[in-house]
């Protein structure tokens, strides 16, 4: 045993943020725990976190650069894999254009800015990533509302906070770690829990709302109709600050009375009544929201209304209550990634942006039409893509097609760290590092104040982290990037007075935050004001004041589907264990939940007399999916919840299995289907029904 070198750096096993110490010994990560000094974690990771070193030196990793033949995967040198894919993509741009290929990521992976400056140096507007369903669309929807995305301020303690649709103990979302919340909650904040499933916080839950799946943004116009009822807003405020008010007011009124939220939402009038109540007049007041409020129809209108009540309430950009975190100087993302180098011309031809228009503003398309463009060529072929950090084919919706086009096309590239599904249809593989092989100014997208130095720790095989092979993939094709990460990371870094050598000495720097900036120079929208009404959705044709549209496929729209399918599928649990599709290969975490699990109310299993533990067919309209069976009393007996990211990495076929137990194989991507302005597939709340699997 040689000596050990500890080492600090940042996670990125989830959106990533935990501050890591690295235990490295002869050149190879032994360990790594939590960094107590971190402002962002304090000390604590998750099973995710720490089971890295398993990720990284995994049997099945890809460790160099490959290539498809009919022969399978063969070995190449980085030269031949970008040589090619260079040239593969020129091929394409000369026939169709640019925009003929499509540069996709998933989730938030800290190299948006790397990613996005690739594809506007390449020139095609047609950048795929989870925005259109989450975060981005959060961000967006905030945007036109109030200028920024307000985020919960645990650090200011709320006296009450509303966990909208959210688990941030398991799941550490976005800008905040669920230690921040448990610090908070812990000095004896109020909670409110807006959930359809009885688990550790509702439990806890001053107030626990049972909501029906979907129906958030009429549950949010009921907290309203009750605070204007009872004049809990904040009147100053909306007078000086607010945008539409009196015609919101009516529209609450008239469309909104608690007996019509009760029947849509499930929620009982007293009980909301209570609920509002309680937030309106508890001060201050934090709403946390999750990601299931953006996965519907109603996405951007749940946003807003959400913002709404932050606002009426008076606690927007108040400490304690949802903030506008103010960033470091660093350069944002929208320089590095060099937005303006994509001309009107080719922003005209992003897929769906005339229909999606919000969506089009933060430059994202909803994957749906990149599928069409693909196997109906329509308005214009797709040929090509890169796909980075993404396994559509289990992650998104009506997986079946999503499957079919990535088949279709020309040319694919992809880089991972393993051959999953999606890896399997593509021509090359580009082998990314790991967070634990990366040097990055980390967290520079998110709106928490923070950002992080991600030093590199070890190198692993031939793997390059994903920074560096969007720079030399894109000088082979022309654009200009720097010679090094590290330079770029200078250049990022250039405003603060920092270089990444120091930077990566010091470890975080944060924003100098300030509260109340509106009182200076209003909010950031067309009026100034937070806008109830909206200026632009009105500008673009969109009904102007937020509101609540039914599920597409429900109970309540689709009566037609009820005996087929009776019941609404909540599809999309999370598990502290997995990260959507990742992980399943991982013994660790493998081992602590073995199988895919779907949650059925005892009743409801009784009635097709599954038991505990059997194995299940979940269907729609669209597929089915098996998922093994668990009781549970604490959902409504008409509602399923349903875990996704299921493949089988163990089998051995190349498609891994990724159809038996993929619930995206059940959920519905039809333009009739999603958010009119965003783009956002509803990806949640759909119908299906159950039986027992018979062959099992
Ligand atoms: N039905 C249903 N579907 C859902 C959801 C739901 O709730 N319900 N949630 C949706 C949401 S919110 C999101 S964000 C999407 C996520 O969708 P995706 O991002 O497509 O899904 P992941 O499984 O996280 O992506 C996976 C791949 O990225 C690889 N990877 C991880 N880190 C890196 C890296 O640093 N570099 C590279 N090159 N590869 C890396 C992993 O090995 C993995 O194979 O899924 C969506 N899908
Ligand atoms: N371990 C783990 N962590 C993750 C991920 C993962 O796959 N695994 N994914 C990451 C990603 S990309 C994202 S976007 C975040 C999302 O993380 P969160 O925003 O926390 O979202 P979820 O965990 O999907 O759902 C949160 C809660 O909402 C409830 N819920 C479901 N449907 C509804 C609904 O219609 N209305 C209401 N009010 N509540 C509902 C669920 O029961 C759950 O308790 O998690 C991230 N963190
Ligand atoms: S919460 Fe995310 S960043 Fe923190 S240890 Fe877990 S995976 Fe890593
Ligand atoms: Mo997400």
């Amino acid at each position: 045993m040689g000596e050990v070198m500890k080492m600090k750096t940042v996670c990125r096993s989830c959106h990533g943020g935990c501050g890591v110490i690295a235990h490295v010994n002869g050149g190879k990560v032994v360990k790594v725990e939590g960094d107590p000094d971190s402002p962002i974690s304090h000390g604590a990771m998750c099973t995710k976190g720490l089971a890295i070193t398993q990720v990284a030196y995994h049997p099945d990793r890809v460790l160099h650069p490959m290539k498809k033949t009919d022969k399978g995967w063969h070995r190449i040198s980085w030269d031949e894999a970008l040589d090619t894919t260079a040239a593969r993509f020129s091929e394409v741009i000369d026939k169709y254009g640019p925009e003929a290929i499509i540069v996709g990521q998933g989730t938030g992976r800290d190299y948006e800015s790397h990613f996005s400056r690739f594809g506007n140096l390449l020139g095609t507007p047609n950048i795929l990533t989870a925005g259109h369903m989450c975060y981005l669309s959060r961000t967006g929807a905030t945007l036109i509302t109030c200028g920024n995305l307000p985020v919960c301020d645990y650090e200011n303690n709320p006296e009450c906070i509303v966990m909208w649709a959210v688990n941030p103990l398991w799941t550490n979302p976005d800008e905040y770690k669920g230690v921040n919340f448990w610090r908070a909650y812990e000095k004896g904040a109020k909670l409110i829990v807006i959930d359809p499933r009885k688990d550790f916080l509702s439990k806890r839950a001053d107030l626990w709302l049972q909501v029906r799946p979907g129906t958030d943004a009429a549950l949010a116009m009921g907290f309203f109709n009750v605070i204007i009822e009872e004049e809990l807003y904040d009147r100053d405020f909306v007078l000086a600050h607010v945008h539409g008010w009196d015609a919101f007011v009516e529209r609450v009124k008239m469309d909104y009375p608690l007996k019509r939220v009760e029947e849509i939402t499930w929620v009982q009038q007293d009980l909301i009544r209570k609920a509002a109540r309680l937030y309106a007049t508890t001060k201050p007041a934090g709403i946390h929201w999750g990601v299931p409020t953006e996965q519907t129809n109603n996405c951007t209108d749940f946003t807003r209304i959400a913002v709404g009540l932050m606002a009426a309430t008076g606690n927007l950009d108040a400490p304690g209550g949802n903030v506008f975190h103010v960033p470091p100087p660093v350069r944002k993302v929208s320089e590095f990634s060099a937005h303006k180098a994509l001309s009107a011309e080719q922003q005209q031809k992003r897929l769906g942006g005339e229909q999606y228009k919000l969506g089009a503003r933060m430059t994202f398309i909803t994957p749906k039409c990149a599928w069409d463009a693909i196997l109906a060529e329509k308005p214009y072929p797709v040929k090509a893509g890169y796909l980075v950090g993404t396994n559509p084919v289990v992650s998104r919706a009506n997986a079946g097609e999503v499957y079919r086009a990535l088949k279709k096309l020309d040319f694919l590239a992809i880089s991972d760290f393993f051959l999953t599904p999606t890896a399997e249809l593509a021509d090359i593989f580009l082998p990314a590092g790991t967070w634990l092989e990366q040097n990055h100014v980390s967290e520079n997208w998110k709106r928490h104040g923070y950002v992080l130095a991600r030093q590199k720790v070890v190198e692993i095989g031939e793997c390059w982290q994903d920074h560096k092979i969007f720079m030399e993939l894109g000088k082979r094709m022309g654009q200009q990037w720097w010679d090094t990460v590290e330079d770029a990371l200078g250049w990022l870094l250039e405003p603060t007075g920092l270089t990444w050598e120091q930077f990566k000495k010091i470890g975080y720097l944060r924003g100098d935050m300030r509260y109340y900036k509106y009182k200076e120079r209003g909010f950031s929208t067309p009026t100034r004001k937070v806008e109830l009404h909206s200026s632009i959705l009105d500008k673009w044709g969109f009904d102007p004041l937020p509101k609540y549209t039914e599920i597409p496929e429900s109970p309540v729209s689709r009566p037609d589907m009820v005996e087929k399918y009776p019941y609404i599928l909540n599809a999309g649990f999370r598990t502290p264990t997995f990260f959507h599709s990742a992980n399943r290969n991982i013994p660790w975490l493998r081992e602590i939940r073995p199988d895919p699990i779907v949650e059925i109310h005892p009743e409801t299993a009784a009635h097709h007399g599954i038991e505990e533990g059997d194995w299940v067919w979940i269907e729609s309209p669209r597929g089915r999916a098996k998922e093994r069976a668990k009781l549970n009393d604490g959902i409504d007996p008409r509602v399923i919840v349903a875990e996704h990211g299921w493949w089988y990495p163990e089998m051995n076929s190349p498609d891994h299995g990724w159809d038996i137990s993929n619930i995206n194989m059940l959920t519905d991507n039809s333009h009739e289907s999603m958010d009119p302005v965003m783009g956002a597939t509803n990806l949640r709340v759909l119908l299906c029904n159950i039986s027992p699997c018979e062959d099992e």
